[in-house]
């Protein structure tokens, strides 16, 4: 059973350490055993095997707590990106149907957004008794479900089963080495793919210590590696902070030199940073590929050459391929688009079979993103199909989340929201908008920010505006975004 491989560090490695945080450290042992009480508490709750658990917990002990005594109660974790707004909230709440809401505080907001999607809210913290039992579920069960943006309306859940998860990750952490003599300094969220799936379940399968860290904060990075923390992961916005820091810093960088691996995910890696942090601590950064419909699916090899600006081979148990768009196979060098199959796949979108089927050609899943294949073997990302997904600092953004709520200005007629590159965030959001009257742009900015802020999360605030007579068609009336990345944006 793949599922059990999750629980294997208890029965083995009881005290061994698993997690520290903010100095403290947790074994797999005391793991297991705040788990089994959580569990125990959903069970006396009546949460069912299947029950859907909505988590907005922050980094800390009880989110992996959380987490696996969901899986040993067979409730299906549905994680909250803390940083969201209640509309996002919300959404998940009622599409996920989520039984109940746990947080950490009893946080007047989360309260409102529980009752208004008819949810119980617990906060954590409670004085916990029973004992729970670890239910049988079946590989194929959902284990996780991962909320993320699409290019129409608001986001789906990403059903992800026991064995997607657990094929997936060992495969990758295998490839990379993850060992028991590792120590994973782990500062991404641990609400998406990345930090959630190759950091924690990476740590279960493979009997990693990690150390957790709420923020990405380069000095505390580069002190813990100096400490004996032999790997770091992070999004490219991370490396570009990390690589203002050692390049100031010649003590940092040569702490980062300590480390066996560093590797980089969720959007591009401009191989210009690439070679600064080369230069820097003497380390190529490992760049791999991924997607919370198919967790990771492409890495540069671990031995062998990790190329920049490419994201390598299939991981094992993953094939992939590239189709043009008339539907043929393309050859080295073709662009086209990139599809995937094999075992880490999603089981479904929530709830939205027709979806689904749209995602899939056969057992192939089609990405959306845009690649091609080198002779040799190693797939580069060229972009994506669809101007309408923006990624910001390996958050991954539906443009048309934000025209929804922005369109509710009273002075906005038109709206079309751009992903435009940045150096640091990768692509920063930007706004082309028709005005109903005349008005001062930079006034309108801080309006649309303010509106944005009250309903979504932070990050997807608009930074940048330009106002237009019109909006940019082409002969069918369909809004050209890709005229607006080169105009001049008001900040
Ligand atoms: C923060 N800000 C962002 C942002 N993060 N703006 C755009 N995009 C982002 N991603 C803004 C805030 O709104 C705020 O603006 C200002 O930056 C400072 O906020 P902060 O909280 O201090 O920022 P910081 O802690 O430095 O966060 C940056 C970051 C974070 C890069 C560490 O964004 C992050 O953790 N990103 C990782 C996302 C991730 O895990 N993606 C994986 C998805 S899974 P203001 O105006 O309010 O001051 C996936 C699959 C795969 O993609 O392949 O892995
Ligand atoms: P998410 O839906 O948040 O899981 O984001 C998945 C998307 O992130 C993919 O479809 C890609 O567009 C992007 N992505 C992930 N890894 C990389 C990478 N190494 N290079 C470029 N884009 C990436």
């Amino acid at each position: 059973m793949k599922r059990e491989q999750l629980f294997n560090q208890f029965e083995t490695r009881p005290s061994a350490p698993a997690f520290t945080w903010r100095g403290e450290t947790l074994t797999f042992g005391e793991l297991h055993s705040h788990a089994l009480t959580w569990a125990g508490y959903l069970q006396d709750k009546g949460i069912q095997p299947g029950d859907r658990v909505a988590v907005y917990l922050p980094t800390c002990f009880d989110l992996v707590v959380t987490l696996l005594g969901n899986y040993i109660a067979g409730a299906i974790h549905v994680p909250i990106n803390t940083r969201y707004g209640p509309d996002e909230i919300d959404h998940i709440l009622t599409d996920s149907g989520a039984r109940v809401l746990v947080s950490q505080a009893d946080a007047p907001i989360l309260k409102e957004c529980a009752a208004a999607s008819q949810v119980e809210f617990w906060y954590r913290g409670e004085d916990l008794r029973t004992i729970g039992a670890r239910v049988s579920r079946d590989d194929e069960d959902g284990a996780l479900m991962i909320y993320t943006s699409g290019t129409t309306g608001k986001s789906k859940g990403v059903l992800l089963s026991y064995r997607a998860i657990v094929s997936n990750i060992d495969a990758l952490t295998s490839l990379w080495r993850f060992s028991e003599d590792d120590v994973l300094a782990l500062a991404l969220p641990l609400f998406h793919v990345h930090g959630l799936c190759i950091g924690v379940h990476g740590t279960l399968l493979k009997g990693t210590h990690s150390v957790l860290f709420d923020k990405m904060r380069p000095p505390a990075i580069c002190d813990a590696i100096g400490d004996g923390a032999t790997i770091f992961m992070g999004v490219p916005t991370m490396y570009s902070m990390l690589v203002d820091h050692v390049e100031a810093h010649p003590n940092a960088a040569q702490a980062c030199r300590k480390a066996r691996l560093f590797t980089s995910g969720s959007a591009a890696l401009s191989p210009n940073l690439f070679s600064r942090f080369e230069a820097a601590t003497g380390h190529r950064i490992l760049e791999r590929y991924g997607m919370s419909e198919t967790l990771l699916t492409l890495s540069n090899p671990y031995d062998g050459e990790r190329r920049p600006g490419t994201v390598g081979q299939p991981v094992a148990g993953v094939e992939a391929r590239v189709v043009s768009e008339d539907g043929n196979i393309c050859g080295p060098g073709e662009i086209g688009g990139l599809q995937v199959r094999g075992n880490s796949l999603l089981t479904c979108y929530w709830q939205q079979p027709d979806k689904t089927d749209e995602a899939f050609d056969g057992a192939w899943f089609k990405t959306g993103d845009v690649v091609t294949l080198s002779a040799d073997g190693y797939f580069s990302i060229v972009g994506r199909s669809s101007v309408d997904i923006i990624k910001s600092g390996g958050y991954k953004i539906g443009a048309r989340e934000i025209e929804t709520v922005l369109e509710n200005h009273p002075n906005v007629r038109e709206i079309a929201v751009v992903g435009v590159p940045d150096d640091k965030w990768g692509e920063e959001i930007c706004a082309g908008v028709v005005v109903a009257k005349d008005c001062d742009h930079a006034e309108l900015l801080s309006e649309l920010q303010e509106l944005g802020r009250a309903h979504l999360a932070d990050y997807k605030t608009v930074r940048g505006l330009v106002v237009l007579d019109e909006l940019p068609r082409n002969a069918l009336g369909k809004v050209q975004k890709h005229r607006l990345r080169g105009l001049e944006f008001t900040r």
